[in-house]
């Protein structure tokens, strides 16, 4: 039996229920997880609902957890791996789209777009005269918080705006060939943008502190379309209003949805409403991986696109 803890998009939902004859667990009544969890072998999932130890606990005979989205901090992935259940998520086809909008806000952000935009459409362009002027983008130093498959995608993107490009994370890639930086300060003091692309959760808490704040500095861009918990978000707000540091372009956010107002307040800041992978291209491709990993595993018992331990 295979159970969908929540709502994925209208093509994985459909062909979940289609294919699998998926039980939908927000239908159901409080008591179906005691009364019938030991018959669930399969899950279907999202980064959204997520599938904690409490979930996992309930259900005795679960053999895989196939979860929309890339990010896996609302799984219980070593819980699950600790009882033999494989978990796959969708990497690979975000990429491109979530890269894309790291540039976006970049840009956005450098060139002040969407101050620009505002400046237009309040008449000031004809009343007040020229723009002030803003930051060059090309030809600039780009620091990478992460180099995993997006981090990646956002490096090569920067080698096309004649970018010299470094990296931090746990350790060194091999066959890379942009410098690592074993220290994120040290990173943040170098580059002139700095775009977080690591994975969220407890380890990655935080990293973005006050001092890598106060090393980007005053002329510095912090992009952030990774997670808002890398980000100290108090410290971000603090170095903004005080001009410690230039700009942000962020598509993520400590709370949200939403935004505190000190920093819908801030002149310096772009912001997206997470929406990194939100194109009906990347969307559709994204729910299709959850079906195709469940149909994979129940195929030959393996995964498409498996979380490694
Ligand atoms: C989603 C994401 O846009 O894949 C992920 O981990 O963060 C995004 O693709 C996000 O989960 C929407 O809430």
């Amino acid at each position: 039996m295979l159970l969908q803890i929540a709502p994925i998009g209208p093509l994985a939902d459909r062909l979940l229920s289609e294919e699998f004859g998926a039980i939908r667990l927000w239908e159901e009544p409080k008591s179906w997880l005691t009364q019938h969890g030991a018959e669930v072998e399969l899950v279907a999932t999202s980064v959204r609902a997520g599938c904690g130890p409490e979930i996992l606990a309930a259900l005795p005979r679960l053999r895989a957890i196939s979860s929309w989205g890339v990010g896996h901090e609302t799984l219980d992935v070593a819980g699950a791996h600790a009882r033999g259940i494989s978990v796959a998520t969708t990497p690979d086809v975000l990429d491109d789209c979530v890269a894309d909008l790291a540039w976006g806000l970049l840009m956005a952000a450098a060139r002040r777009i969407p101050t620009a935009d505002r400046y237009v459409r309040a008449g000031q362009w004809k009343e007040v005269g020229h723009f002030p002027l803003t930051t060059k983008v090309s030809g600039k130093k780009l620091g990478i918080l992460g180099l995993g498959r997006i981090g990646a995608a956002i490096a090569r993107r920067g080698l096309g705006f004649a970018m010299e490009v470094r990296y931090h994370g746990r350790g060194p890639k091999p066959g890379v060939s942009y410098g690592f930086e074993p220290s994120l300060k040290d990173l943040a003091a170098w580059c002139d943008f700095l775009v977080v692309a690591c994975e969220g959760g407890p380890a990655t808490r935080h990293l973005v502190s006050a001092e890598v704040l106060d090393a980007l500095g005053p002329r510095g861009i912090l992009v952030n379309i990774a997670r808002g918990s890398v980000v100290d978000q108090e410290a971000l707000i603090a170095a903004l209003q005080a001009g410690r540091l230039g700009s942000a372009g962020l598509d993520v956010l400590q709370g949200e949805p939403g935004a505190p107002l000190a920093l819908r307040q801030q002149d310096n800041v772009v912001l997206t409403p997470h929406v990194g992978s939100a194109t009906h291209e990347t969307r559709e491709a994204m729910e299709r991986l959850v079906v195709d990993n469940l149909r994979a595993f129940r195929r030959d018992g393996t995964l498409l696109t498996p979380v490694r331990a």
